[in-house]
């Protein structure tokens, strides 16, 4: 990355050149056609169908039609001036089992998408395993079974395979904290189990199952890039008492150091196994070392920070600024945050895959949405990043959740995180405001704002420590 100037003097913040602008979904979520093209039905499909799982009822059949309209998309992708798309492969469209065949057609479409991607001068960057784990593997106890993530480094190698030649940054896993957690623990994600246990065994076989891929992305692609995608929320306690500082601790150290712990070699935190009553059985010998291998990119998914008490009726104070999911909307975490990953890790290189905000989208001019609020939660974060980067942390590009508005897991379609509006009764995309502004970021590689005359806006590195976090 090339040097960036000092940046509290100036009002229009650029990016290093080569900085990555993009935008992100998953298969899931956007795709549709479910029981087309020779797919199986994953444990998102089967979740949906029982009843109370899906806040409106919903699922993800038809979606956002992208199965169809992916080549429109990729225009729209293009003229937004986006450089890079990340997108993520559908384990059960292309090996419907979840082990054995490969089916032919659900793996074409990807190797489609690259091709039409590429041939927009758009580079794509995707991820093998965004929750749609075939429900073929749930029936042999999903992610608590050791197998799967076996299986998943077989469908890897499949994929790789087939798309190697065109795909510079491979992916394997998107937040597996919520994979072990939400599916396993709270049971508000798919297959909707409720065992701290079997939390606690599918965390490592994630953890397994990204180095099992990993050692097949070297193998077979040798020039490409290894990478993975965690999400972080920073923890802070809600009073200076001793069981709140506990318990943001632990939650700490199982939400945001549960997975990059591990691939740094730091292995698992032992007082929160311990706390959390993991014997580790499942760790066999060999394991972290597999676990461990050096990674070249690290995918930040950001959205919010959590306020900790150990009383389970605390409730924020009122006031603080939320999104429509009712999330905290603080970007001085996230400049916090990358100086920390960076200074905790030795990471090569950092991206933010994946940082947006559902919003209410009631205001509409001519036509197009007028998301300010979006807009701004955008701006406010790019602003860390730039700060982030200044300080010397390697961030080499930022992708936006969303392209589109689409399936929110257990939420349904409600939220809308779009940059990009789908009007669900025509399939229409209509760019919001944050869409052409960020079309415009993208073109000159960054913005003008309006406040860097308060320096403080960065975060700067001397105050992480004695910082008052509000
Ligand atoms: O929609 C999700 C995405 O699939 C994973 N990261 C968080 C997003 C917003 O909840």
């Amino acid at each position: 990355m090339t040097s960036i100037e000092s940046v509290a003097a100036h009002t229009s913040l650029r990016f290093p050149t080569g900085f990555v602008w993009g935008a992100a979904t998953s298969a899931f979520q956007i795709e549709g056609s479910t029981e087309f093209g020779g797919r199986s039905p994953s444990i998102w499909d089967v979740f949906c169908r029982q009843e109370g799982r899906i806040a409106d009822g919903s699922d993800g059949s038809e979606a956002c039609d992208h199965y169809n309209r992916y080549r429109d998309d990729v225009a729209l992708i293009k003229e937004l001036g986006m450089d890079a798309y990340r997108f993520s492969i559908s384990w059960p469209r292309v090996i419907p089992n979840g082990v054995g065949a490969i089916n032919e057609e659900g793996l074409g479409f990807y190797d489609r998408l690259v091709d039409e991607l590429l041939a927009a001068g758009i580079r794509p960057l995707p991820t093998l395993y965004h929750w749609d784990l075939p429900q073929a593997l749930e029936d042999r106890n999903g992610w608590v079974n050791r197998e799967v993530a076996e299986a998943f480094a077989d469908y890897a190698s499949a994929v790789v395979c087939r798309l190697a030649d065109r795909v510079d940054t491979w992916t394997t896993l998107n937040e597996p904290f919520v994979v072990a957690n939400h599916g396993y623990v709270t049971g508000e994600h798919a297959p909707g189990r409720t065992l701290m246990a079997d939390g606690m065994a599918a965390s490592h076989h994630l953890n397994l199952a990204h180095g099992l891929a990993g050692e097949r992305i070297r193998s077979l692609a040798p020039d490409a890039r290894l990478a993975t995608v965690l999400n972080f929320t920073p923890m802070r306690p809600a009073t200076e008492s001793e069981v709140d500082r506990l318990e943001a601790y632990h939650r700490n150290n199982l939400e945001n150091r549960w997975y990059s712990d591990p691939i740094a070699g730091l292995g698992y935190p032992e007082d929160t196994a311990d706390f959390y009553k993991w014997d580790c059985s499942e760790v066999r010998d060999g394991d972290m070392e597999v676990i461990s291998q050096p990674i070249d990119l690290l995918g930040v998914n950001f959205y919010s920070r959590s306020t900790v008490s150990a009383d389970k009726s605390y409730k924020a104070p009122i006031g603080t600024s939320r999104n429509a999911m009712g999330w905290e909307i603080h970007p001085p975490s996230l400049g916090r945050l990358l100086r920390e990953l960076h200074e905790r890790y030795s990471f090569p290189s950092f991206m933010i895959t994946e940082n947006g905000a559902p919003m209410p989208d009631t205001v509409r001019k001519a036509g197009r949405i007028e998301d300010n609020d979006r807009l701004n939660y955008i701006r406010e974060h790019l602003v860390q990043v730039h700060g982030a980067i200044a300080d010397g942390v390697p961030v080499e590009g930022y992708l936006v959740w969303s392209l589109f508005d689409n399936f929110e897991w257990a939420w349904g379609f409600g939220p809308r995180f779009g940059i990009v509006e789908i009007d669900y009764d025509t399939m229409a995309r209509i760019p919001k405001k944050s869409a052409e502004w960020f079309s415009e970021a993208a073109r000159v590689n960054g913005f003008d704002y309006g406040h860097l005359a308060d320096p403080a806006i960065y975060w700067p590195k001397k105050t992480i420590e004695d910082e008052d976090d509000d």
